[in-house]
């Protein structure tokens, strides 16, 4: 059967600046798919449709669009006093059981409207599609009340279909105690497990569940109790583990099949080894960990070991991350933690699909997936890296229409 394409993208570059770098590549799309990719000397015949058009991309890289696996960032106000506090030398965790930290945040999200909710973030999100992602997770974890987290969670599945961008939504009841819950903190995650999560996932609003496991947030105890009320719902489980301090987090969420666990700093072998055996992926954040001075780095040398596959992502928050460059981000990797350019890259595309368990639909260029690419004015992948401050991205394309920049 004859190849048909809406649309054709000639005098690509793809591969990894290595021995598998190809010049002269082809991208054909029909329907929003990928029809074809392949050498453009290898180029089958095709039929054009009646919108057909034919992009000559003079030598652009092509890339799978980005996977933005991590992030908090549908929030009310702004935390820039905290940051001067910071500055001045007290540390998140201070200000967080000073009722400040994520409880302010907190209070201004219960405030603010859903739609002043949707303008604040909608920027945010425009950002990241500006430097070639193309899908996000958004959780929730600001509202911690049945009302604010669906509000949201609303919010973040309207950006989905408002801007030109898949958005996941994470259910993240269990960030931090409410006010209205302090010294309960069982009783507050049996409102979650009880309450809260079931109402949320029962109006389609929960694509996965996180919890913040740490001493200044969650006990291994009470995050199990979590788990065990998403496997009842069948919903897919991650987790905030081992970001300041190891309290057994990790091995935890891989019993319970977790499809990632995130930050990981404090990480130590036997949580690396439980990760592998579990198929779970280390979600690193290293502009969390610039933010915060932090000084431990993951075990990044242990996930090589152990084969488990490594992610990263903005974590783009008010408080620890108030980032918004995947780029940046893939730079910090490299230059604080010790990533490779090609575990970068990796860490954006292939491995951030699986850790949001959508490795089947993201984080690759291949035929009969959806036309989600972007494309990139650089010599080799290393430039992704290398700029900071200035994003190589000529043009994103989604379910294959322009949706930033020209080509
Ligand atoms: N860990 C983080 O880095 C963010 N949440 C979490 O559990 C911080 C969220 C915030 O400070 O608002
Ligand atoms: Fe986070």
């Amino acid at each position: 059967m004859a190849l048909r394409f809406d649309a054709l993208w000639r005098n690509l570059r793809s591969g990894d600046g290595g021995d598998r770098e190809a010049l002269g590549v082809a991208l054909g799309v029909a329907g929003g798919k990928i029809a074809w990719i392949g050498r453009e000397a290898e180029l089958p015949a095709f039929e054009r449709s009646a919108e057909f058009v034919q992009h000559d991309a003079a030598g652009a890289w092509v890339t799978p669009g980005l996977v933005e696996c991590h992030t908090h960032l549908v929030f009310g106000g702004s935390r820039a006093d905290e940051f001067r506090r910071r500055l001045a030398g007290a540390t998140y965790e201070e200000i967080a059981r000073a009722g400040g930290g994520i409880v302010s945040t907190v209070a201004a999200t219960r405030k603010a409207s859903e739609d002043e909710l949707f303008a604040a973030a909608a920027p945010r999100v425009r950002r990241l599609i500006a430097e070639g992602v193309t899908a996000v997770e958004i959780k929730s974890g600001y509202g911690l009340d049945t009302q604010t987290e669906a509000k949201m969670l609303r919010v973040a599945r309207r950006l989905g279909r408002e801007l030109p961008v898949t958005v996941y939504t994470t259910f993240l009841g269990a960030h931090a105690l409410p006010p209205e819950y302090r010294g309960q903190p069982d009783e507050y995650i049996e409102l979650v497990c009880t309450g809260m999560l079931p109402a949320l996932a029962e109006r389609g609003l929960v694509d996965a569940v996180d919890i913040f496991c740490e001493n200044i947030a969650f006990s291994v105890a009470q995050s199990e109790r979590i788990f065990q009320a998403a496997a009842r719902l069948g919903l897919p489980v991650k987790m905030h583990a081992e970001q300041l301090s190891n309290i057994g987090g990790t091995q935890l969420a891989a019993r319970y099949g977790a499809l990632s666990t995130d930050h990981l700093e404090y990480a130590v072998e036997a949580d690396v080894e439980a990760m592998h055996r579990a198929g779970t992926v280390a979600v690193l954040l290293p502009s969390a960990y610039y933010c915060l001075r932090e000084t431990k780095r993951p075990p990044v040398e242990l996930f090589r070991r152990h084969g488990v596959p490594m992610a990263i992502a903005t974590d783009c928050n008010p408080g620890s991350s108030p980032v918004l460059s995947p780029l940046m981000t893939m730079n910090m990797a490299c230059t604080l933690f010790g990533f490779t350019v090609e575990e970068a890259l990796q860490a954006y595309m292939h491995n951030a699909a699986l850790a949001l368990g959508k490795a089947d639909v993201h984080g690759t260029l291949e035929a009969g997936r959806d036309a989600d690419f972007a494309l990139w004015d650089i010599q080799s992948p290393a430039e992704l890296v290398y700029w900071l401050g200035a994003s190589p991205c000529r043009a994103v394309i989604r379910h294959g229409q322009i949706v930033h920049g020209s080509c």
